[in-house]
């Protein structure tokens, strides 16, 4: 078959669609999103009739996926590390139901913070939820995994998680594609309980994931994701987790002298990691990420095998490997060709010119200042996250998606006033919607912006799911019509939206100002492909 230039989050696009995939399920976020995008485009998915189109958010994505999995076809789901956060809800239970159609889980990993508000390793969710987990270590071994893995995860019965990092979703290699696989046809679990988690049924099929750990390991034993490869000295044996591999065999181009266990697949696999223990004096772990595989090596009170890592200070605690620091963990110069060029300066993002949100922030902080010198903006993630930078230092809250008008509400209770919340359209719907019908209930004191550029900007440009729609929504959840307001943030309009903050700051219950102006990028893309 042919080979293909793949971005990482390509190659899984494209073995999906290559295994017979019939629905992608998934909510933005860097550095998952080309994968969705990908789909979308594909000529494939328009003449299959794949689902491609975007969710509210990753909760919604994994239930519609495990739904299409019920009905016997295979789905993904795709999304950043965090997403696995809102997800986790239906993730962790479709494991108690297992799948009938193949359920792969994509979650895209930051370490290093690259674009995300925390580096939390996804592979936790994995051992928590008791499933096998898969972890490549280049692209072509992402396309593998996903092409055969619907095959296992319908052989298991369970979904199947895979976790990558940022620099292998970010970057490309020579891809070789597989056949194309037909999609199933629609079917049903001869088991008609099989998705009904009461307690009676949960606990008889929680107890059988139980009992399955073992055969999920003997699957790990004899994977081809898992190697060991043998080396002449033995005072050191190295565990190299997904794109640690890579980056250990950049430092030894014509083969390591230490043993070496590649790992893909999860659980760990039993009987070469004791092979390893057993012929090598000290163990290092080298995983990007938290120290996942290291803290399962050293167990609780860290005697028996001498484990090397992050736990130990071999490698950081935080921040990504790569191969500079591998070197060094393993006592080898550092290759000054790794580094960054000192003449790439590194410069903070700002808000676009001609960005609404910039308007938006202008008016609303030059009334707040002036008039309320004791109001708290709560804000929330996206672009408009950057009205934390000058000139607008606007900002005090910025914790996770949604948790502006949650924590407007919590603080307004503590009775602040002002206690205002600046949330985007996209953020709104994926999660700030319960957080408004909480502050509905309870007419709470608050001044909510939901500052509606239509469309999801930070990750690109993508559809927002309220677009043409959130007065509707507002008013649906109970806001009373007359204290939903729209403005248009230009600055021949600045003296009304600084009227219409004024007296909706003044009425204490529950308001929404949206100030709606389309995103300038999306805009200049329409204009450029008319
Ligand atoms: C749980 C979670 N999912 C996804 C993301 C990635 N992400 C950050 S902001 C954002 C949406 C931004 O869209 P919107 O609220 O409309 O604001 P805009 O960027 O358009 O100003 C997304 C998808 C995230 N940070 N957390």
């Amino acid at each position: 078959m042919s080979k293909q230039l793949l971005l990482g989050d390509e190659a899984i696009a494209q073995a999906a669609l290559d295994a017979g995939l019939s629905g992608v399920y998934a909510y933005p976020g860097t550095p998952s999103t080309e994968i969705t995008e990908y789909i979308q485009t594909a000529p494939i998915t328009a003449e299959k009739n794949i689902h491609n189109r975007w969710c509210s958010n990753e909760k919604t994505a994994m239930e519609a996926a495990l739904g299409m999995s019920f009905a016997g076809k295979r789905s993904l789901v795709c999304m950043k590390h965090v997403g696995m956060n809102v997800a986790a809800d239906c993730f962790i239970n479709s494991a108690i139901t297992g799948v009938k159609g193949g359920m792969i889980v994509i979650a895209a990993d930051d370490p290093s913070m690259h674009s995300s508000q925390n580096e939390q390793d996804s592979r936790f969710y994995g051992d928590f939820s008791l499933i096998p987990m898969y972890e490549p270590s280049n692209q072509q071994e992402a396309y593998d995994m996903v092409y055969n893995g619907f095959r296992f995860s319908e052989q298991t019965g369970e979904p199947l998680l895979m976790r990558i990092v940022t620099r292998l979703a970010h970057s490309r290699s020579g891809v070789e594609r597989k056949e194309q696989q037909p999609q199933n046809e629609l079917s049903f679990s001869e088991d008609p309980s099989q998705f009904i988690l009461l307690p009676g049924i949960a606990r008889k099929r929680y107890k059988a994931l139980l009992q399955r750990q073992d055969e999920f390991i003997k699957a790990s034993e004899s994977s081809v994701y898992n190697q060991y490869t043998d080396g002449p000295n033995k005072k050191l044996g190295i565990v190299a987790c997904g794109i640690g591999y890579n980056y250990l065999m950049e430092n030894y181009p014509d083969g390591c002298e230490y043993p070496v266990l590649k790992i893909g697949q999860y659980p760990l696999p039993k009987k070469q990691l004791t092979q390893l223990i057993e012929v090598c004096d000290e163990i290092l772990v080298l995983e990007d990420g938290q120290p996942f595989v290291e803290k399962q090596l050293k167990g609780y009170l860290g005697i028996g095998v001498k484990v090397k890592g992050r736990l130990d200070g071999t490698l950081s605690q935080d921040g990504e490997l790569n191969p500079d620091n591998v070197a060094q963990a393993l006592g080898k110069q550092n290759k000054s060709e790794f580094g960054i060029p000192s003449l790439v300066e590194m410069r903070p993002p700002a808000l676009c010119e001609g960005c609404g949100h910039r308007d938006m922030y202008t008016v609303l902080t030059q009334v707040l200042r002036e008039e309320y010198p004791n109001h708290k903006i709560f804000s929330d993630i996206g672009c408009y996250t950057l009205g934390v930078g000058a000139p607008f230092n606007a900002i005090d809250s910025c914790v996770d998606m949604g948790a502006s008008i949650t924590m407007a509400k919590g603080a307004s209770d503590a009775s602040l006033h002002p206690a205002v919340a600046v949330i985007g359209d996209s953020t709104f719907t994926h999660s700030g919607m319960t957080g408004l019908l909480d502050c509905v209930n309870e007419n709470t004191n608050v001044t909510i912006v939901i500052s509606d550029n239509e469309t999801t900007a930070m990750t690109g440009g993508q559809d927002s799911a309220g677009t043409g729609r959130l007065e509707a929504i507002c008013t649906g959840l109970g806001v009373a019509p007359e204290h939903i307001r729209i403005v248009i943030p230009l600055k021949k309009n600045y003296e009304e939206m600084k009227q219409v903050i004024r007296e909706e700051i003044e009425y204490r219950g529950v308001s929404v100002i949206i100030p709606r102006r389309e995103c300038i990028q999306t805009l200049a893309r329409k204009k450029r492909n008319k």
